[in-house]
């Protein structure tokens, strides 16, 4: 006959050898389960009580209540190891090496019509101008109207306008910023305009909004001397170099006479080359006096006053000044090509 007590002293040498081997938290339930659970081994002992007599029932319940609490114990015990350990690596793996060099801060850079746009400011500040700004989104009468470009005048076509349900448009050159200019303040005027304009084009040399910085002198007494010694000065500092400068005649509704400026090649010199198209010369503006239609539109007297205006591309003058080879670069959001303008 088997001996009670000697099968439970195995059972229980065999419950702590279970319970060592359990590496995890999950297999250390298992075993509890098979232990001490409704069905455990344990469980089922003291289930057996019930059948035993009164005698017997006493000592053999003493002996199972032993093993349980010795068994649970020992469950506690790597219960406890478990939990240490789990948190030990949990602390091991989130630990945070302050000594690591850090991912380090990088400035960001103009933009390089900004950078273009702030040189030709401080250009026209050191020469007296002030710099104004208005609306990007104009009405008929300051974009059009007022600069002598009535409706159903062929210049409108050149402009190509973004028009709003309303009749009002996305202003196609800065020039309505003048006009709101000499609406507020009477002559002598001496102002540029820098800022964004819109027309619908877009091909390999346009894109729908670009840069636009104009210029306009009123006076008594301006002439179109004024207006060259202005530009060409300007143009030799822009680009920080001698440059030749002649005006071809040409036509704008806001300026008579009108002429073309073109500059000596800032690549080649004027010998000749691919970003002049080997004439030696660039067509950088446009230019004129003020048509006294315009002066009248905003009531300034064009007898007794005169001027000069003039307009220029800033991405153009941005693509000879940087060597930038393709206007879409400017609207990619490259890095590669802004980090070389930080
Ligand atoms: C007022 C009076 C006159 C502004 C002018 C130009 C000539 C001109 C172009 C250059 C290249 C536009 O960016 S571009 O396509 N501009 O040629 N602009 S005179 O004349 C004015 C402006 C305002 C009150």
């Amino acid at each position: 006959m088997t001996d009670p007590a000697q099968d439970l002293t195995t059972l229980v040498d065999a419950a702590r050898a279970d319970i060592r081997a359990c590496a995890t938290i999950e297999q250390l339930e298992q075993v509890r389960v098979h232990l001490l659970g409704k069905k455990g081994v344990i469980t089922e002992q003291l289930k057996s009580l019930g059948a035993m007599d009164a005698e017997t029932r006493k000592s053999a319940g003493a002996r199972i209540n032993e093993a349980k609490s010795s068994v649970a114990a020992a469950l506690d015990a790597r219960r406890a190891q478990l939990d240490a350990e789990q948190l030990a690596a949990q602390l091991a793996g989130d630990t945070l090496d302050v000594t690591l060099p850090g991912r380090g801060q990088s400035i960001g850079g103009l933009h390089p019509i900004t950078r273009v746009r702030r040189r030709i400011e401080q250009i026209f500040r050191g020469a007296g101008f002030a710099i104004a700004d208005g609306p990007e989104i104009e009405d008929d009468w300051h974009n059009f109207e007022a600069l002598n470009i009535p409706a159903n005048h062929p210049a409108r076509a050149m402009h190509d306008t973004f028009y709003f349900p309303d009749g009002r448009l996305l202003r196609t050159h800065t020039s309505p910023v003048q006009i709101r200019v000499l609406q507020q303040q009477p002559p002598p005027v001496r102002v540029i305009v820098p800022g964004r304009v819109y027309r619908m084009d877009s091909d390999m040399t346009h894109t729908p909004m670009f840069h636009q910085v104009e210029g306009l002198v009123i006076d008594e007494g301006i002439t179109f001397a004024n207006l060259k010694a202005v530009l060409h000065g300007f143009m030799q500092e822009l680009f920080e170099k001698e440059v030749k400068m002649r005006l071809r005649p040409s036509y704008f509704p806001f300026t008579e006479p009108s002429a073309e400026v073109d500059i000596s090649c800032v690549a080649c010199g004027g010998s000749g080359c691919r970003v002049c198209k080997t004439t030696g010369w660039l067509e950088v503006a446009g230019c004129g006096v003020v048509h006294p239609n315009v002066l009248r539109a905003v009531n300034v007297d064009p007898e007794r006053y005169t001027g000069f205006a003039f307009g220029m591309g800033i991405d153009r003058l941005t693509m000879l000044r940087y060597n930038v080879g393709d206007i879409r670069m400017y609207f990619e959001n490259d890095l590669r090509f802004l980090r070389q303008f930080a």
